[in-house]
């Protein structure tokens, strides 16, 4: 089944990771170097031994990244929280906020639930006040030059022109599929300081042949139980979308990893995802009226057949 290639690296993780201290203070087991491979004629690559929200949480996060837009807005706006805690951030460390003490709010509402209440609380005065102040919003809701900006208006040293590496390559699959430099990096070292987290997901290239697209994505960083579905499924959705207009097949999505790593607070929730036998995979439908990968709306995209495993739910690591 597809799907084991991704219950392998969970396997792969418990029997041969090493404990490894991180960033976040939660701890993790983690592996360098890894790669998995899904072939996208196989059926789509949603993992069934937990349910992912394709449409709500993972197709809304990508259209908002090919959209160029780096603000949490749009996702508040398609009801997507995947990125709240990194803005709200930014905002509890400014001179802005008043409200109580929130230094290392993930880790002590992970520990703690009183703290966690009230995290929640400040959290939803954040959101709100994202949604309807626009000022507020363009202070707080901006994660910095994140995969949108350097996705679509990479900045040169050209008197304020930026480089549209997406359309780019789009434009360079169609008239030259040969090619073997068609590549998107977020990795933009002149501003990853800016950035409210520098990106997971580094670099991604395409390849044309037998008159398929493929994609492979190197990915620096790799939560495994919680980031890497998600991530799964945002490039197989980006590699259909991509073949879609150019009129191609698909083929595979080879997906490579720097850090891969299980964060010690979900061990539990990945036995319970091991324990689970993977059943059919389902079928994305693209709104054949609809051509370019620019004018798709989450109404033109339709997952049939997915029939997942319930929800496993996990704290994620700020
Ligand atoms: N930090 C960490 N530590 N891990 C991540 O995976 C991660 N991902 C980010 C930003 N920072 C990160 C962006 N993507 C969730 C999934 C993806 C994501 C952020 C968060 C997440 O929490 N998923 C939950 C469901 C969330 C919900 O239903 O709202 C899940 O169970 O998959
Ligand atoms: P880091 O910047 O210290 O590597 O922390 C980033 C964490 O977020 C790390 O656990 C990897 C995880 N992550 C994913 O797995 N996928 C993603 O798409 C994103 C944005 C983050």
């Amino acid at each position: 089944h597809p799907e084991m290639a991704y219950l392998n690296l969970l396997t792969h993780i418990l029997d041969n990771g090493v404990k490894k201290e991180d960033r976040t203070g939660t701890g993790t087991i983690s592996v360098f170097g890894y790669q998995m491979r899904f072939d996208l004629n196989e059926g789509f690559p949603l993992l069934t031994t937990k349910r992912v929200p394709f449409k709500m949480l993972v197709a809304s996060e990508l259209l908002w990244f090919i959209k160029g837009d780096t603000n949490i807005r749009y996702l508040l706006q398609h009801n997507n929280h995947i990125w709240d805690e990194w803005a709200f951030e930014k905002w509890v460390k400014s001179d802005d906020y008043e409200g109580p003490d929130m230094k290392n709010f993930g880790l002590r509402a992970a520990n703690d639930e009183d703290f966690a209440k009230v995290l929640d609380e400040q959290m939803k005065v954040f959101t709100e006040k994202i949604l309807s102040d626009d000022e507020f919003a363009l202070k707080f809701g901006d994660l910095g030059p994140v995969y949108g900006k350097q996705w679509r208006s990479w900045p040169t040293e050209n008197g304020g022109e930026t480089i549209d590496q997406l359309k780019k390559v789009i434009d360079m699959i169609k008239t030259n599929p040969n090619s073997r430099r068609l590549i998107v990096s977020a990795w933009n070292p002149a501003e990853v300081d800016d950035m409210a987290l520098p990106p997971c997901h580094t670099l991604f290239q395409f390849y044309v042949a037998d008159g398929k697209l493929s994609c492979q994505l190197y990915q620096r960083s790799a939560d495994v139980f919680l980031g890497v579905p998600f991530n799964i499924a945002s490039y197989a959705l980006l590699t259909h979308l991509i073949a879609h207009e150019c009129g191609l097949g698909v083929g595979e999505f080879v997906h490579s990893f720097g850090d891969a790593h299980i964060y010690l607070n979900h061990l539990d929730q990945v036995n319970e995802q091991l324990s689970r036998e993977p059943r059919n995979l389902p079928k994305l439908v693209i709104n054949p009226e609809k051509k370019s990968i620019f004018d798709i709306e989450l109404s033109d995209l339709t997952m049939e057949g997915y029939n997942p495993h319930p929800t496993i739910k996990a704290p994620v690591a700020v």
